[in-house]
């Protein structure tokens, strides 16, 4: 059963079993309504006391059953909470750690709630596309104001119970966690002996002195931020009906709602988002109870952007790093500036002046290997050159003591030939930041043929521990992410050739939910970086088909925003792309040298060939094994490259597209001018045949 009943003292405490979060699924709910009546029948009884055991009080309604038959088979959560509600007896909910979604709807529908401190309140529903369905946007309302319980539930943000002490949510915060069981039977007891009924939160009033200039408020600052997610302006609207209606008519509205929002592409996309976030940490065959290395000092190789981004990180979540330079000079320009992105911070008013300079007396800079004796984890992020990698490695080899993890930062280069610089294979691995690296969530994990189990499951912890998105990958070129994002450039290219120009592909693909189209998105990294990359291929795959127009672009010297140029034109202290007439010009000569026939691209094609080539290479890296799961491949794309949420990353948007349309459209493609570019991946046309999806859990 996973709901426990027992009684104390004339209290029937129902205490919701169902690890790990105590998710309301099918089982629960039928658990709740059957203590509810059992109590109802046992006159020993005098009152009720609904908590959860293990980690949380609730997490919510279970998020694997939406869209399931589960999901609305009775009792569903609205009936449960009905029934919790209609209780003759009254209910208290003893709420610790976590109350959210659902279970705080749940929480809501008792007639008392005793918390613990530090528990984490929350209607997150809007984080997963929809709005809460069992009565949130009705009973939050009237238990705590119009205005907190707007911003509570459009941002979906918890908040602690302590904060929430004096809001009406709450009859008692009890400071020590503890304390709360016993609190909560004492309370429970005493309202048991009280005569009459009890009170309910649907019967109070939603005070405001101006409820619908707030509403409007409200909606006005949703339009500025919410622009691809219809959830929270569906909470609104919600919240509204019950102000302007009623209870019973707010609720029918708010259930509505909650009906259309779990069936949209992006609800799927936020609950994909979301499971495979956690999914990312798991490692097929490394088994989560692996014993992990401590980590306790780090050391980074170093102090230029990444490496001083890098040793951020480390410092912000507390952990002490050397940084090591060869030369005084750029150990100090590193230390500059890590220093100004704080005092950036500092005058932003997100981080406190004491805070900066706790963090910064974690920084140790040195120019000596020898300081590094004592470092748990070193991470390279020297020159990208095997020849630099190799120097380093030795290095380090001799000078590290055993069992520290060695990591490269690499982000082209092959780590098992890294791996192989040193007599410790085992402990070398690829963590592949994002510039700037302080900031991106992304951490692209590169497991090499030898890398030991016990470094990835350290890596995996330490990468939760500062804040990041960790996805493993295997060893390739570029990896998970920079390995697909070639086949996006060179569809690109080829649309410039064939009849694009840089601003239309851009728009087409930024209208599509791209941060960033890929020609600005180069102007800004800097066009040098891609040329350098292709100059090898070149070189390494001769046998590749690649335009070679931006080649001509870095030969007039247009490298990007740093040279006042590239793509686009910029001016001075303004990082705003101007269409470049001269950019243009050469675009349309370099079609006719080519002979490339110029039509009108429609901004559907620009979609089709830059996401479905993401896709295409997305396929072979999970064929190749290059990456465990589909949704390892969206949590790199969503987290790392500006992939729009809410289409889930390019595997799901495929999946959502259909991978039958896919390979129609691939093999479209490929019969056309630059065709060779698109070699159709086997496993489309296996899953296509087999109606069949990458992510069919979603
Ligand atoms: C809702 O309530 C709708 C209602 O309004 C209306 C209904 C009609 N369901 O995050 P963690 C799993 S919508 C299923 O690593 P933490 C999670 O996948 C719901 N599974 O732990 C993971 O599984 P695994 C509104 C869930 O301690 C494991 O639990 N609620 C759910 O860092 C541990 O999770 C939310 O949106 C769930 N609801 O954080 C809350 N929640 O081990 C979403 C968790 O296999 N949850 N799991 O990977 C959270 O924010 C965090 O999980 C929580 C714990 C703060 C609860």
């Amino acid at each position: 059963m996973a709901v426990d009943y027992t009684t104390r003292d004339g209290v029937a405490v129902l205490t919701l079993n169902n690890p790990p979060v105590n998710g309301l699924g099918l089982s629960t709910r039928a658990g709740i309504v059957e203590g509810i009546e059992r109590a109802q029948n046992d006159p020993a009884v005098k009152a009720i006391v609904l908590t959860g055991a293990g980690k949380a009080f609730s997490g919510g309604a279970d998020i694997t059953e939406f869209n399931t038959p589960k999901a609305t088979q009775e009792p569903t959560l609205p009936t449960v909470i009905e029934a919790v509600e209609g209780s003759a007896k009254p209910v208290v909910a003893a709420i610790h750690s976590v109350a959210m979604g659902g279970g705080l709807e749940l929480a809501l529908g008792a007639h008392y709630r005793v918390a613990a401190a530090g528990a984490q309140i929350a209607l997150p529903e809007v984080k997963l596309g929809i709005l809460p369905g069992a009565g949130g946007t009705q009973r939050l309302p009237r238990a705590i104001g119009l205005e907190a319980s707007l911003n509570m539930i459009v941002s979906g943000a918890p908040v602690l119970s302590e904060k929430l002490a004096d809001s009406g949510l709450f009859d008692e915060v009890v400071a020590n966690p503890a304390e709360l069981a016993d609190t909560a039977l004492a309370f429970a007891r005493k309202v048991g002996a009280q005569a009459g009924a009890h009170p309910k939160v649907r019967d109070r009033k939603i005070e405001h002195p101006n409820a619908a200039g707030f509403i409007q408020f409200a909606r006005n600052t949703v339009v500025a931020i919410a622009k691809h997610f219809p959830a929270p302006h569906k909470c609104i609207d919600a919240i509204e009906a019950g102000v302007n209606d009623g209870f019973d008519k707010g609720l029918a509205f708010e259930r509505e709602c909650f009906t259309a929002l779990v069936q949209t592409p992006e609800s799927r996309a936020l609950r994909h988002a979301f499971f495979g976030e956690r999914a990312a940490s798991k490692i097929p065959d490394v088994p989560s109870d692996t014993p992990v290395r401590d980590i306790t000092q780090v050391a980074v190789i170093g102090a230029g952007t990444m490496g001083g981004g890098i040793a951020m990180n480390f410092i912000n979540a507390g952990i002490p790093v050397t940084l090591l330079e060869t030369k005084q000079e750029a150990l100090e320009r590193g230390l500059a500036t890590i220093r100004k992105n704080y005092e950036a911070s500092v005058k932003k008013g997100k981080l406190k002046p004491e805070v900066m300079e706790q963090r910064l007396a974690l920084l140790s800079p040195t120019l000596s290997y020898d300081e590094l004796k004592q470092a748990d984890l070193i991470v390279e992020a020297v020159f990208e050159e095997l020849g630099v990698k190799e120097q380093v490695f030795r290095r380090l080899d001799e000078v590290a003591k055993p069992g520290a993890i060695l990591a490269s930062n690499t982000s082209t280069l092959d780590v098992d030939r890294i791996a192989a610089f040193t007599k410790r294979p085992q402990d070398v691995v690829g963590m592949h930041f994002f510039s700037p690296a302080n900031v991106m969530k992304l951490l692209e994990v590169v497991r090499g043929k030898e890398t030991a189990k016990d470094v990835l499951a350290t890596v995996m912890k330490l990468a939760k521990k500062i804040k990041k998105t960790a996805v493993v990958s295997g060893v390739c070129d570029g990896f998970i992410g920079n390995r697909m994002i070639e086949q996006y450039i060179r569809q690109a290219l080829f649309m410039l050739e064939e009849g694009a120009l840089p601003a239309q592909v851009d728009r087409a693909i930024e209208k599509f939910g791209f941060a960033m189209g890929p020609f600005r998105m180069s102007d800004l990294a800097g066009n040098d970086i891609g040329w350098a990359i292709r100059k090898r291929r070149y070189l390494e795959h001769p046998e590749m088909h690649y335009s070679k127009i931006a080649d001509r672009l870095c030969e007039m010297g247009r490298f990007g925003q740093k040279t006042g140029g590239g793509w686009y034109d910029y001016k001075a202290g303004d990082r705003t792309a101007y269409p470049s007439s001269v950019v243009n010009d050469m675009i349309g000569e370099y079609s006719k040298e080519t002979n490339a026939q110029r039509r009108k691209i429609s901004d559907e094609e620009i979609v089709e060939r830059l996401v479905f080539a993401l896709v295409n290479e997305g396929a072979k890296i999970l064929e190749e094994g290059i990456a465990s799961k589909a949704s390892d491949i969206d949590m790199v794309y969503l987290t790392g490259y500006g992939f729009p949420l809410h289409r889930g990353g390019p595997m799901l948007y495929a999946d959502t597209v259909g991978l039958y349309n896919v390979e129609r459209a691939i093999r479209r493609y490929a019969a056309r001018p630059n065709g060779d570019a698109w070699q159709l991946a086997p496993s489309i046309a296996k899953l296509a045949a087999e109606g069949r999806g990458f992510n069919d859990r979603a």
